[in-house]
């Protein structure tokens, strides 16, 4: 912190805490939680100088124009669960929790929609759909922990993404504070709507560096009747990229299409709910949803596409079904506690080239000595190559960054995309020249010097 900045937030706290009231504003021992969020496994930690917890919308923007009248940086954060550092406040300044903003504003199942507050947990939004007969499709690996905004603001993805869309496919409407302390609402509570530029999706998945996301107009649709699960083990990555093709060109539109690679296979094998045959050394996982009709009828199509396979396991009830995305949702977790270390590279590639960033992905690994584990969305060509490492072994990290930087060039040669579905954060920062041409980039920061022209929002991020 430099001399100016350090004045700069006593006064800001002084402010702060008359503003919000003394609980709102932590400081000092209160503050470690905000130290990490789910990239800590990369190495990345950052002390803010404050952190507040505003109780609602009028307290973001009075935050805001605080921070703005004092020239302090201000990073929002959700629940925390992002993998690239897009929470952390590297440079301090302060951070602003939004787990107060959780309101439910309204619920109108007549009309597939709902209104909540940004703080909401996810798992939350998709209970309330649930209890109306609706489905939000949108599932984010940390359900229970992330929030709603923090998924608009990052445009989370998850394994439904395939058939439903990412977070913002089912964003209507935004309110959001945006520089220096304003109030706006983009979209609405519309089906329909191209009045003006498309605000609504600049502000998807824009990781808090153009304005805060405090509250949303969510679409819904009726939950699907049944759904049925195919859970399918190959001896090698070459046969179950074959058998995805073949799913592909099945005539189905499966709700999820995921893999799990050997190494994260082996990472989660003991966790498994049932028995994984010892020759599976690459899983796909295929759902698919509809009326109870479509899924009798197309239950046996999708098995089919799948064979032969040393494994093939169906499961038609519910709670085989949550067992299975339960365990599918704690892989992170297992390949987290390998060894203590994991850099995972979210990335998408065009459909076609699946096959070959995934082995890309394992030639890099084991060029580097690096042990690798790979899970993801396969119908999405959404790979999370993660290089795993032990945090103590000198070196480790600096080559499992150098082999994430490696796999990043190859993916933007192979046209596709450096985050499909966690963000740029901060531990992808500078890379963004890499995929986008001179005129997107040109534009992307012009977006960001009309919207915070003092670039105080978020700082270091998506750039
Ligand atoms: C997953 C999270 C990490 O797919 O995106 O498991
Ligand atoms: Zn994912």
């Amino acid at each position: 912190m430099s001399a100016d900045v350090g004045s700069a937030v006593i006064s800001l706290a002084e402010e702060l805490r008359e503003i919000l009231g003394e609980d709102a504003v932590l400081q000092g021992a209160d503050t470690v939680q905000y130290h990490v969020d789910a990239s800590e496994g990369r190495g990345l930690r950052a002390e803010p100088d404050l952190v507040v917890r505003p109780a609602d919308t009028y307290a973001v923007a009075a935050v805001m124009r605080a921070c703005y009248e004092h020239e302090v940086p201000l990073t929002p954060r959700g629940g925390g669960t992002g993998l690239v550092g897009g929470s952390l406040a590297f440079g301090g300044g302060v951070v602003l929790d939004l787990a107060l903003l959780n309101e439910v504003f309204e619920v109108r199942p007549e009309a597939w929609r709902m209104t909540v507050g940004a703080g909401l947990r996810t798992d939350h939004v998709r209970r309330l759909g649930r209890e109306s007969g609706l489905y939000f499709p949108p599932d984010p690996g940390a359900a229970e922990a992330s929030q709603i905004g923090g998924n608009i603001a990052t445009d989370a993805g998850g394994p439904h993404a395939f058939k439903y869309g990412t977070t913002g496919s089912w964003v209507l409407g935004l309110e959001v504070v945006v520089p220096p302390g304003k109030v706006i609402s983009v979209g609405g509570r519309n089906r329909k709507d191209v009045a003006g530029y498309n605000l609504t999706d600049l502000f998807v998945g824009s990781e808090g560096t153009l304005g805060i996301i405090t509250a949303c107009t969510l679409r819904l649709i009726p939950y699907p009747e049944s759904r049925v699960a195919v859970v399918a083990g190959y001896e090698d990555a070459a046969r179950g990229c074959a058998a995805l093709e073949e799913v592909l060109i099945s005539g189905l539109v499966p709700a999820a299409v995921e893999y799990l690679d050997q190494g994260a296979v082996e990472a989660s094998r003991a966790a498994y709910p049932g028995s994984l045959d010892p020759r599976t050394r690459f899983l796909l996982i295929a759902e698919f949803d509809g009326s109870e009709a479509d899924v009798a009828a197309s239950a046996p199509v999708l098995e089919e596409a799948l064979s032969p396979a040393v494994q093939l396991d169906a499961r038609a009830s519910v709670s085989e079904q949550d067992d299975l995305w339960r365990w599918r949702d704690s892989v992170t977790g297992a390949v987290a506690a390998l060894l203590g270390g994991k850099l995972s590279v979210d990335v998408s590639v065009p459909a076609e080239r699946f096959a070959e960033a995934l082995s890309t992905s394992r030639d890099f690994a084991e060029q580097a000595g690096l042990r690798l584990c790979g899970w993801g969305h396969a119908g999405d060509a959404n790979l999370h190559s993660t290089f795993v490492f032990d945090p103590s072994e000198e070196g480790a990290l600096d080559a499992a960054e150098r082999c994430a930087d490696r796999l990043l060039a190859r993916v933007v040669e192979m046209g596709g995309s450096i985050a499909a579905e966690h963000g740029i954060g901060w531990a992808k920062r500078g890379r963004l020249g890499l995929q986008l041409d001179d005129g997107s980039l040109e534009i992307n920061r012009g977006l960001k010097q009309q919207l915070d022209p003092r670039g105080l929002l978020n700082p270091g991020k998506k750039e």
